[in-house]
């Protein structure tokens, strides 16, 4: 198990010295899965808190666990949670606490110092705080004053769209409604999310080419798919439930094809916690096929594999029923990718001729695919052409809109998905904004709002300054460091609302302030009773979420009674009926079924045993509400990105040990590093060609377009099976090499999956 932070002592995420590095391990999950989640669950909160918390992840009446978008199944079994979503939930519900005499001890300068680790680590939140101007500590500060503090800055700026709302992914639907109403109310479009940061390449691609920006397949047709492809995906890391629904598909006859730079051994094989044979024998081999490509050669990948099609003898090898009766821009299409260039193709994927060959023929002998895929194709220059290209893919053989078969964008944040059903998104439909009009009679803006990446400009050059954040933790998440927590600094206000510590806490507008907040894990009780909240998981399910803890400290406010009392403190004209959706979530419930579609009669069918599922055109009539009314192929140009000599491309990846800017320990199991952070994964014969040895300390340093350069100092080199001419980091501790203008067309996504480094050997002692 990891080390951990000693109270106020040298911060041992820094310390690269005791970094510990053996061979990658070639299977996930299992009993050191098992034993890894308890022993932090019990340190995080003791053993009878441990057993009654996590016997409630997933469960009917319990809480959606805060790890992961993945859906529950229909059957689940008595703890239906794993390693990482226990370690997400001993997280949350730990015993520790952050109050009013640790800020009196820590000045903000002091904590803005401390590592992600030790901050997370310090425990929860108990009372809002404030940092007066000019102030070095927070101090406590009651809800009210806090209230007023913020009305008071909003109210003072020439326009409302000098203010920024982010929302990170855990926030309940419940409160991103509210929350979006208020802003809209307040009169601007800014609304930035984390989503922006995440699958906004998928829901970009996906709006254009099938009409929804959101996955076409539910769990079953997972199990019922012939051919599985995972593309930029670590599931046995980030949803290691996911493994379950694939150890199954394997059982009824699937065949997976794992698509990744690095060979993760959540890809490999799967040890079931959930089962005996699980715990004690060898597990089920998962991919089939491991198609070990560079860093951002995914469009070429897919494409290759569409002109097969087109060229291939096989009688079916093309649908053309569903093209003609379902697809517009085939000729278009078909025309560019005859074009396609071999060279082109070998040099981007780094894959031979006969690899991809061989999974043409996979593809062939499946009547039914679907293509999981989740940052590795979303957070690159081109991510939404590739995504374009992966369902020109699917359509060229029918493979959505039947059972079996489809689109499947693995989600992050486990509510990242339903915030954005509930209209947090900077460009809003306008059939939303009508249907928010007419409920709530007032005019929202119309003209669209900012971005995360455009929120940062804004900042940066004075024309946002105050910023107020859902959950999340801005600081970190966003690339650019140094640009950002300049940003943040030059605002009047920033204002978090959080669980946890976290360096948004720490990097500051002028004034600041804390506003604490109750946990999925919580009881939330209000004037009119307990209350529970609800979620959409990656599939388009909704579900009903109830927290049984007794909440960490008797002055947390939930996330839904503080944007009400906000929106009471700011907003003049109208009364909207805070006081009531306060009251009661019903009310809010009520009113989301008036202006979102797919919810109509939600407070009844809310308290339905497995909750209900969203309704999805392509995914259940075949009906595409594109521009022209049928699934678009598209045409997407292949170009190469080329490294120049003695470069690598680095992606910015999750360790086994972290949730986002969460840092649980210093330990990833699955890539055999223990105690430490500040690791680089190279190739061997990348580090032989550099004249780098395996061990050696380096500055990481980003070279952009514009001449300028970034620099994450002093990394282990760790000689790694990962592609050739590809390196890997973790992040948070890499955005700083992430440029604030290199980010994905269309999407606008910071590219944190391909960035062009320079390792320079620092001539420093381990
Ligand atoms: N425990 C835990 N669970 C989590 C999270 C967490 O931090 N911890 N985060 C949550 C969130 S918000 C999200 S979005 C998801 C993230 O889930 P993932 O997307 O699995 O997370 P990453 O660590 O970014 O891993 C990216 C994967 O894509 C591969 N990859 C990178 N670039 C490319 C490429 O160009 N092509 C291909 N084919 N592969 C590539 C990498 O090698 C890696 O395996 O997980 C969610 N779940
Ligand atoms: N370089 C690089 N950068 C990346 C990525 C990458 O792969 N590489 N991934 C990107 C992705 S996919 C994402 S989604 C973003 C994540 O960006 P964010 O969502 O902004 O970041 P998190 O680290 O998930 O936020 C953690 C904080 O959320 C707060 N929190 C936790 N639970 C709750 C809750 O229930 N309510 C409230 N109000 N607060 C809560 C806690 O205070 C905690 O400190 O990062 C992005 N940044
Ligand atoms: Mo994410």
């Amino acid at each position: 198990m990891s080390r951990k932070a000693p109270a106020d002592d040298v911060d041992p995420a820094d310390d690269i010295a005791g970094t510990e590095v053996s061979e990658p391990k070639t299977w996930a999950a299992g009993v050191p899965g098992v034993t890894a989640a308890l022993r932090q669950a019990y340190d995080q909160m003791g053993v009878r808190r441990t057993a009654l918390t996590l016997v409630r992840v997933n469960q009917k009446p319990g809480f959606d666990c805060p790890g992961c978008a993945w859906p529950e199944g229909d059957h689940r079994h008595l703890a239906e949670f794993c390693e990482n979503g226990a370690k997400a939930v001993a997280e949350e519900a730990t015993t520790r606490r952050v109050t009013r005499e640790f800020f009196a001890r820590h000045t903000v300068a002091e904590l803005a110092e401390r590592s992600d680790h030790w901050l997370g680590q310090q425990g929860r939140l108990t009372e809002p705080m404030i940092l007066r101007a000019g102030s070095e500590h927070y101090e406590p500060v009651s809800w009210d004053e806090a209230f007023g503090l913020l009305a008071e800055e909003l109210n003072a700026l020439d326009s409302p769209d000098e203010a920024l709302f982010y929302t990170s992914g855990r926030t309940s639907n419940e409160a991103a409604f509210a929350y979006q109403l208020f802003a809209r109310a307040f009169g601007t479009n800014n609304l930035p999310d984390c989503s922006n940061m995440c699958h906004e390449s998928s829901g970009s691609a996906l709006v254009e080419t099938i009409g929804i920006g959101k996955g076409s397949v539910l769990l079953e047709d997972l199990h019922q798919a012939d051919l599985i492809f995972v593309v930029g995906q670590n599931p046995g890391t980030n949803h290691p439930r996911m493994l379950s629904a694939l150890e199954r598909a394997k059982k009824d006859g699937a065949r997976i094809v794992a698509v990744n730079p690095l060979p993760e051994a959540g890809l490999m094989r799967f040890k079931n916690p959930q089962r005996a044979s699980g715990l004690v024998g060898k597990g089920t081999g998962l991919a089939d096929r491991f198609l070990q490509i560079r860093l951002n050669g995914d469009l070429a990948l897919f494409q290759a594999l569409n002109r097969l099609l087109l060229e291939s003898d096989a009688p079916d090898a093309v649908d053309e029923e569903f093209l003609t009766a379902h697809a517009h821009g085939f000729e278009a299409f078909r025309d560019h990718v005859l074009g396609l260039d071999w060279d082109a193709v070998l040099e981007a994927t780094g894959l031979t001729r006969g690899e991809i060959a061989a999974t043409l023929g996979d593809v062939l002998a499946a009547k039914k695919i679907v293509v999981c895929w989740a940052m590795g194709l979303t957070q690159h220059r081109n991510s939404v052409p590739t995504i374009r290209e992966v369902v020109n893919f699917l359509l060229l053989r029918g493979n959505i809109g039947r059972p079996g078969a489809g689109v499947c964008p693995v989600r992050g944040h486990s509510n990242v998905q339903g915030d954005r059903t509930m209209g947090i998104y900077e460009k809003p439909a306008p059939a939303f904004l009508d249907a928010l009009a007419e409920e709530f009679g007032f005019e929202p803006p119309r003209e669209h709002g900012l971005d995360t990446v455009d929120a940062i400009r804004a900042m940066r050059d004075g024309t946002a300054k105050v910023f107020l954040g859902m959950g999340g933790n801005f600081v970190r998440a966003t690339p650019d460091s140094a640009v950002t927590e300049a940003a943040l600094r030059g605002c009047r206000l920033t204002a978090q609302v959080s669980t946890k510590l976290n360096r948004s806490h720490a990097v500051t507008g002028t004034r600041a302030l804390i506003l604490p907040t109750l946990g999925r894990t919580e009881r939330d009780v209000q004037d009119s009773g307990p209350q529970f909240v609800s979620v959409e998981d990656s599939m388009g399910m909704v579900h009903a979420s109830r927290g049984r803890l007794a909440p960490a400290s008797p002055d947390l406010l939930s996330e839904v009674a503080i944007v009400c009392r906000l929106a009471r403190a700011t907003l003049s004209g109208p009364d909207l009926g805070w006081a009531e959706m306060e009251r009661d979530y019903d009310v809010i419930r009520d009113r989301v079924s008036r202006v979102v579609p797919g919810f109509d009669r939600f407070n009844e069918r809310i308290r339905e045993k497995n909750g209900f599922t969203l309704p999805h055109a392509p995914r259940d009539e075949r009906r595409f509400p594109t521009a022209t009314g049928k699934a678009n192929l598209t045409v997407n140009e292949l170009e190469v990105l080329r490294v120049p000599e003695g470069r690598l491309l680095l992606q910015t990846v999750r360790s086994h040990d972290q949730y986002n800017t969460t840092i649980y320990g210093l330990d990833d199991r699955y890539r055999g590093i223990k105690a430490g952070r500040r690791v680089v994964f190279v190739n061997p014969a990348d580090l032989e060609a550099l004249g780098i040895g395996d061990g050696a300390v380096v500055d990481l340093v980003s070279e952009w377009t514009d001449g300028t350069e970034r620099r994450a100092p002093a990394f282990r080199v760790v000689g790694y099976p990962t592609a050739r001419g590809c390196a890997a980091a973790y992040f948070p501790e890499t955005n700083v090499l992430v440029p604030l203008d290199s980010t994905a067309a269309v999407s606008n996504t910071p590219t944190s999956k391909s960035i062009i480094v320079r390792l320079e050997t620092t001539g420093r002692p381990l």
